[in-house]
């Protein structure tokens, strides 16, 4: 090939697209996109801004530490801002201040929604916005929450299976947030190793592009698996060991999982966190709370330092 002719898609970013050679070529040119965007743009690595907390947790909850970030172009200029490689939110929010910064940022738009005014132990999500939406609105993926675990969880697998073919015929990407809950697990158990895994295992099986989960603890929730983590001698004391235990469960590493950030807490400890699931092979983090409920100029370096730790893995 003479230099004119020659590819401009790392290495990295193209081995991972070749785990998703069956899909088609506007599939393959989204997940492109969200790597190509952004200060991590050609590591195979991505940092990603999701504002849904609005919808989930309520206005207050979300946004009074820093009201600013009840606008919603601040949002998008913090995204922007912090190099980030996509901005994930729901129709209305998304919809809000899309106009102002057309086309500048790879967006996910989620398009399932629940909010916290009703508790339910068995919660499963409205829909909320179309593929159609998403196409409107120029997004390179959709974005679709499972609860594993929930009485509801069929219900939810067999709406994703619909938008995922949708949204894969029309070309775009499929990012699953994949979060265990129900009357059959417990707290501790929402976050435990074996139940993260057996989340991200879901969301691979249902087609997920991106699989979005919630960092483990060293916990084991189900009698059956206990048994095999400890014959099997399976590390899991340290996060970055049951970090790589959860890449593997997801296709053995063929397949983007990232890492959410939680309730707001110290710089420290984000950074701590990012480092143990950088170590263990995470692709990288969706960090909410901890970036918009923090002033512009801490969020933004925050975000960045992020970046760095999985830049450098
Ligand atoms: P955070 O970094 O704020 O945790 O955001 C990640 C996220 O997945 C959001 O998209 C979502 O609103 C939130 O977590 C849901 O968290 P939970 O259901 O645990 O309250």
């Amino acid at each position: 090939m003479s230099s004119t002719q020659e590819s401009h898609t790392p290495t990295r970013v193209k081995e991972i697209l070749s785990w998703y050679r069956t899909e088609n070529l506007g599939v393959i040119t989204n997940l492109r996109r969200l790597m190509m965007h952004g200060s991590l743009a050609g590591t195979g690595k991505m940092v990603i801004l999701p504002v849904d907390q609005g919808f989930e947790h309520g206005p207050a909850r979300s946004f009074a530490k820093n009201p600013v970030a009840y606008d919603p172009r601040y949002l998008f200029q913090l995204a922007l801002e912090a190099g980030c490689n996509a901005y994930a939110a729901p129709l209305g929010l998304m919809s809000a201040g899309a106009g102002d910064y057309m086309g500048e940022i790879p967006l996910i738009l989620k398009v399932n929604n629940s909010d916290s005014l009703f508790k339910d132990q068995n919660p499963c999500s409205a829909i909320t916005a179309s593929v159609r939406d998403a196409l409107e609105l120029g997004a390179c993926a959709v974005g679709y929450t499972i609860y594993p675990g929930s009485t509801a969880r069929n219900e939810m697998y067999s709406d994703l299976r619909e938008i995922t073919r949708e949204a894969k015929d029309c070309g775009l990407a499929v990012v699953v947030w994949s979060y265990a809950r129900g009357q059959d697990i417990s707290k501790d158990g929402e976050t435990a190793v074996d139940v993260i895994a057996y989340a991200a295992q879901i969301a691979a099986q249902l087609g997920a592009h991106v699989i979005k989960v919630k960092p483990s603890t060293a916990v084991v929730e189900q009698e059956a698996a206990q048994k095999v983590y400890k014959e099997q001698n399976i590390p899991i004391a340290t996060l970055a060991e049951r970090t790589k235990h959860i890449i593997q469960s997801a296709f053995n590493g063929r397949r983007i999982v990232i890492f959410s950030g939680g309730e707001a807490k110290g710089d420290e400890a984000v950074l701590e966190e990012a480092k143990g699931l950088a170590a263990g092979g995470g692709f990288g983090a969706i960090v909410g709370r901890n970036a918009f409920q923090r002033p512009r100029e801490q969020a933004v370096k925050l975000l960045k330092d992020i970046q760095e730790i999985y830049r450098r893995a």
